[in-house]
């Protein structure tokens, strides 16, 4: 799979050459380009914002410099297809577990990381011409632009690559997530640590009654934690 990345702050993806999807990108299973928008720009302050129309606070991101970065990657681009191009919003549809397996079949995901109020909405118009766009939002809170979303994005969908995850089992086991419940609580050795004990039932080598413990605690953790997850996972079961 290829990403490319367009930011004004190109530093903040660093972390991606980090652990798992550093590795990925050394095995050549994934390659991930990070670009700065700056150099799509041509004045002497390389501008890449300029006040809104109608008024209102903060500043807005000019479409050419987008259109002019995304046309230097889309030369590059190996997909047969439209590539995939990620706009991180606040006003986008949710990215979940869902998104991220859809996305992890792409050949090539484009990530326009915004800053300031957000990009010229010309811009998702010239866009769709070229790209198949993804408008998405990684919460309900507010960051202060789309790389650490960006970030996190990458992250979901590239471990779901196939390889980029040594163990495919640890994928599998999430599928359990997929059934709609947070997983259960887990523990490693000392089995007394500081007074606190390692539940009995994990020491007692019973299979079948510690499956039927941790289901338990992921229905209970649900419930009480995640109530919205609980009221799907009811009307599924
Ligand atoms: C931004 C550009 C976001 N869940 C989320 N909260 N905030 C953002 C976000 C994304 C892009 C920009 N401000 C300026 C906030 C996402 N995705």
């Amino acid at each position: 799979m290829r990403i490319d990345v367009i930011s004004i702050f190109p530093e903040y993806l660093n972390a991606l050459n980090l652990s798992l999807l550093g590795k990925a990108q050394d095995a050549g299973l994934l390659e991930v380009n990070v670009h700065d928008l700056r150099n799509h720009t041509f004045d002497r302050h390389k501008t890449v914002d300029d006040t809104p129309y109608g008024g209102g606070a903060g500043m807005v991101m000019k479409p050419e410099p987008w259109a002019l970065a995304l046309e230097s990657v889309l030369e590059t681009s190996p997909a047969a297809q439209k590539p995939v191009l990620i706009v991180p919003t606040p006003s986008g549809e949710g990215f979940n577990q869902s998104a991220a397996y859809e996305l992890a079949e792409a050949e090539h995901l484009v990530f326009a990381c915004g800053r300031y109020e957000g990009i010229d909405e010309r811009m998702f118009h010239w866009a769709r011409e070229h790209f198949w766009v993804r408008l998405m939002s990684v919460g309900d809170y507010v960051l202060n632009g789309g790389e650490v979303a960006a970030l996190a994005m990458v992250e979901a969908i590239g471990r779901l690559v196939p390889g980029v995850v040594g163990n495919p089992e640890s994928l599998v086991e999430e599928s359990h997530g997929d059934e709609g419940l947070l997983e259960y609580p887990v523990y490693t050795k000392p089995s007394s640590w500081r007074g606190y004990e390692v539940p009995e039932i994990l020491l007692s080598g019973d299979h079948g009654k510690i499956a039927e413990w941790r289901k338990e605690q992921q229905a209970e953790r649900t419930r009480t934690r995640r109530p919205d997850l609980w009221f799907k996972h009811q009307n599924m079961a």
